[in-house]
C-alpha cells in the first residue's frame, strides 16, 4: 500500500508542514529522512500554533507513528526539549521511534558550524549554526557518532577520540577555540542514553513490514530541491538531500514501493540564507511580501528573502521529484496584489533559457522573463472549492499547474489546517 513523498519545490518553507499534517489524518507513519533541527514547520491547529524542528510534522496527529528515519541528524538535547515541550501541551509523543543508523550531532560541530560561518565572511551560507554541515560532512568521512553508538560506550569513546584528533585540530589551530575532551562529549551524548533507548529500532524493517500489511507511510523532506547537496544552488544548501530520491537513502525505504510524490510550492518565492535568486524583491516590494506572509524563520527568526513565483524552479522540482501532485500554498498572500508577476523563463547573457541552466554561474546571471497575471481583491481565506475562489486566482492556480507540468491538487489559502481548497 502507498507510500508517500511529500517534498519542498523550491527554498524552503513552503507550508510542508501544513500539507503533511493535512493529509495526517488518513497516514499511520510520518517519516523526516533528511536534515535535523535546521528544519522549522509550523502547524496551527484550532488557532494554536506548533513549531517543529526535530520532530516530523505527524507527531500532531492522534494514531499516527512518527518516525526519525536514518538520514537524519540528531541533536539530543534539542530532540528531547522538542518532546518534553509538547508533552507539556498534551500532545502524545510516546509513539516517536528513531533509527539506530541515525547521526548525532556533537557539540563541537555546533560550535565549527558557527565559527565557519564566520570564518567565511563574505563567503558565508547563511547557515543555521545548529552543527547539520560538519555532521554530514562527519558521515560521509566515516568519523560520525551514530545513535546505536550509544549503546556501546567502549566504542562510542573510541569514535569520539578519533573525531576529535581532527576537531580539536581545527577548532584549536584554525579557529583559535579551546580544545574538546572526549569525557564531556561522552558524557554529554551518554546522559541522554537510557531515555532514548526505548524509541531506538531498526526503522528499515519497521517500515517494509508496515508497508507489507498495507499501511499508509508518508516522507516528509526537510528544506527542499533547491537546498538539496545534489540538486540544488551548490554550495547555498544544506548538506542532505531534500528531494524524492533522499527519501529512500533517508529511510530504507525502496524506490519500487514508492507511489505517489506531492510537492509542496508556495504561490510566491523565498529563501533564507545566501545564494543567488532570481525574482527577489528588494526595499518596499519585498518588505511588502515579507510582511504579507509572515515571512520569518521557524527556527532562526530570520527575515526570510522574498520575490515572486519562478516557474522554471517549479519545472525544475517536477522533474527531479517526480512529481504526481502539487500543493499551492499562501495563495492567499497575493490577494491586493495585481497584476501578479510569474517568472516563465530566464534571459541569461542574451539567450532564453525554460529550463535551469546547466552551471551556476548562468544562474547567477539569470534574468527573470515575466508575464504578467490578473489579481484579485476579495478575501479569499475562507474558500473551500475551486468554485469559491475569483476567476483570477483560479487561473493562477492554473497557470502554476501548466507550467510547472503537475496538476495543483490542494491550495492553501491561510495557515489554519481547515483553510485549504481540495482541488480534487
Ligand atoms: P544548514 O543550517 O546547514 O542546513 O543551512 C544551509 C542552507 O540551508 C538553508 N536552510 C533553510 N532554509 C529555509 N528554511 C529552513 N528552516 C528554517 C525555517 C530556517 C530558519 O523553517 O524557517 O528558521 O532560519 C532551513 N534550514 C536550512 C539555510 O538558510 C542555508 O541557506
Ligand atoms: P515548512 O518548513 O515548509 O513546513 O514551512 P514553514 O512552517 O517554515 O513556513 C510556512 C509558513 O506559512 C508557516 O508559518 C505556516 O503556518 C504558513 N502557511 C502554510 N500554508 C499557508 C497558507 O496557505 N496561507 C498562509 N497565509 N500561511 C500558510
Ligand atoms: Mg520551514
Amino acid at each position: 500500500m502507498p507510500a508517500i513523498v511529500l517534498v519542498g519545490a523550491q527554498w524552503g518553507d513552503e507550508g510542508k508542514g501544513k500539507a503533511t499534517d493535512l493529509i495526517g489524518s488518513s497516514v499511520d507513519y510520518v517519516v523526516k529522512f533528511n536534515g535535523g533541527n535546521n528544519a522549522g514547520h509550523t502547524v496551527v491547529i484550532d488557532g494554536e500554533t506548533y513549531a517543529l524542528h526535530l520532530l516530523p510534522s505527524g507527531i500532531l496527529t492522534p494514531g499516527v507513528t512518527p518516525v526519525i528515519g536514518n538520514g537524519v541528524v540528531i541533536d539530543l538535547a534539542v530532540l528531547f526539549a522538542e518532546l518534553d515541550g509538547l508533552d507539556a501541551r498534551g500532545v502524545d509523543t510516546s509513539k516517536l521511534v528513531v533509527s539506530a543508523n541515525a547521526h548525532l550531532i556533537p557539540s563541537y560541530n555546533r560550535t565549527l558550524d558557527k565559527v565557519t560561518e564566520r570564518f567565511l565572511g563574505k563567503r558565508r551560507i547563511g547557515t543555521t549554526g545548529r552543527g547539520i554541515g560538519p555532521t554530514y560532512a562527519d558521515k560521509m568521512a566515516r568519523v560520525g557518532l551514530r545513535v546505536q553508538d550509544l549503546f556501546d560506550e567502549k566504542i562510542l569513546r573510541q569514535k569520539v577520540e578519533g573525531a576529535l584528533d581532527q576537531k580539536n585540530q581545527l577548532l584549536v589551530k584554525v579557529y583559535n577555540r579551546r580544545a574538546v575532551t572526549v569525557d564531556e562529549v561522552v558524557d554529554e551524548l551518554m546522559s541522554y542514553a537510557d531515555r532514548l533507548r526505548p524509541m531506538v529500532t531498526d526503522t528499515s524493517l519497521l517500515l517494509a513490514d508496515a508497508l507489507d500489511e498495507g499501511r499508509v507511510v508518508i516522507m516528509e523532506a526537510g528544506q527542499a530541491t533547491l537546498l538539496d547537496v545534489d540538486h540544488g544552488t551548490y554550495p547555498f544548501v544544506t548538506s542532505s538531500n531534500a528531494t524524492a530520491g533522499g527519501a529512500c537513502t533517508g529511510s530504507g525505504v525502496p524506490p519500487t514501493r514508492i507511489d505517489s510524490v506531492i510537492a509542496v510550492l508556495k504561490a510566491y518565492t523565498t529563501r533564507v540564507g545566501e545564494g543567488p535568486f532570481p525574482t527577489e524583491l528588494f526595499g518596499d516590494e519585498g518588505d511588502r511580501l515579507r510582511k504579507a506572509g509572515g515571512e520569518f524563520g521557524t527556527t532562526t527568526g530570520r527575515p526570510r528573502r522574498c520575490g515572486w513565483f519562478d516557474a522554471v524552479i517549479g519545472r525544475y522540482a517536477t522533474r527531479i521529484n517526480g512529481t504526481t501532485d502539487l500543493v499551492l500554498t499562501k495563495l492567499d498572500v497575493l490577494t491586493g496584489y495585481d497584476p501578479v508577476p510569474v517568472c516563465v523563463a530566464y534571459e541569461v547573457d542574451g539567450v532564453r533559457h525554460d529550463e535551469m541552466p546547466m552551471t551556476q554561474t548562468e544562474f547567477h546571471h539569470a534574468v527573470p522573463i515575466f508575464e504578467y497575471f490578473e489579481g484579485w481583491d476579495d478575501d479569499i481565506t475562507g474558500a473551500r472549492s475551486m468554485g469559491d475562489l475569483p476567476s483570477a486566482a483560479r487561473r493562477y492556480v492554473e497557470a502554476v499547474q501548466d507550467l510547472c507540468g503537475a496538476p495543483v491538487s490542494a491550495v492553501g489559502v491561510g495557515p489554519g489546517r481547515e483553510e485549504i481548497v481540495a482541488v480534487r
